[in-house]
């Protein structure tokens, strides 16, 4: 886990990933974009991890976007390849099976909010602002923030946040729907360690299985979504968690998962 710009710490069953650039308030340049794939890919391939927070580091930024002293310089064909790897990222996490929690404090801008959209939760600091300030830069969202966002908080606040580029606080990001919670500031690392740890302590194939009902559903028809739940509810009765589930509660015992 030897990591440039990210920090990696694991307690028990849950990692956090943290982007570590706090001198460029963690803008995401292309490396870091990489090392996000590979800490992605390393939590998929250890079973034994169950949930994984996404934060950024220091007081001041989750991630201010991604790096503008790079693109600055980027044509079109680098632009567009940029662009792509920001997606095969936010694809990453939203096909990993395990839970991604973002804890949010401080600035979530641009591709730093297209990465908390691809997390399944947002946990938020009161003092979290979060914005799609492309406009700004004579740019559009480019790690998916036209697409996820809308599909989030619905077309008209989307279209406010892309078309004016105008940050929101935190309060109103609940209000909209953007994020999950709202916690004090000194409280964000321990709620979204906590929250991180009760979706490690569930049943690790079915929540998997959930995830992927969700989110594979949203882009389906509300048959095709229902289709896609039978077939996944039918797979958690293949599983030894769905026996040990039903007999712990026949036993009024809590379940020992097994994650198979
Ligand atoms: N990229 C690079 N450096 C940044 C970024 C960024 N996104 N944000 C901040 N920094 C740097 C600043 O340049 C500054 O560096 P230095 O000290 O060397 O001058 C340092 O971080 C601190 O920032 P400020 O001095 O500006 O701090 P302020 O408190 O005055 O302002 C703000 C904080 C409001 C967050 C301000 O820094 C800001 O507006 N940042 C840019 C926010 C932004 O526009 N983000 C969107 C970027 S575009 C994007 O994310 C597109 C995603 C899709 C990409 C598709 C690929 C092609």
């Amino acid at each position: 886990m030897a990591f440039e710009n990210l920090l990696w710490t694991r307690e028990g069953e849950v990692v956090t990933v943290t982007v570590n650039r706090p001198r460029a308030l963690n803008a995401l340049d292309q490396k870091t974009v990489r090392e996000l794939l590979q800490a992605v890919g390393d939590v998929r391939r250890d079973p034994e991890i169950r949930s994984l927070v996404i934060a950024g580091s220091g007081d001041r930024a989750f991630v201010a976007g991604a790096d503008i002293s790079a693109m600055a310089q980027m044509e079109p064909k680098e632009g567009r390849a940029y662009s792509r790897l920001g997606h095969r990222l936010m694809y990453s996490l939203e096909e990993l099976e395990q839970p991604v929690v973002a804890a949010v404090g401080g600035y979530c801008l641009g591709g730093g909010l297209e990465l908390a959209l691809a997390c399944d939760f947002i946990i938020a600091a009161e003092t979290a602002r979060f914005g799609q300030p492309e406009i700004n830069l004579g740019v559009i969202p480019g790690f998916g923030g036209t697409q996820r966002l809308t599909r989030r908080v619905g077309v008209g606040h989307a279209r406010e946040l892309v078309y004016i580029g105008d940050p929101i606080d935190a309060k109103r990001a609940l209000e909209v729907g953007l994020v999950d919670r709202v916690v004090p500031r000194d409280q964000l690392q321990e709620e979204s360690l906590a929250f991180a740890r009760a979706l490690a302590a569930k049943a690790p194939v079915a929540l998997s299985l959930a995830k992927r009902a969700i989110n594979s559903g949203l882009d389906m028809d509300l048959a095709s979504g229902c289709r896609l739940e039978v077939e996944a509810f039918a797979t958690t009765f293949a599983t030894e968690d769905k026996a040990e589930g039903m007999r712990a509660f026949l036993e009024k015992r809590p379940a020992v998962w097994r994650g198979r």
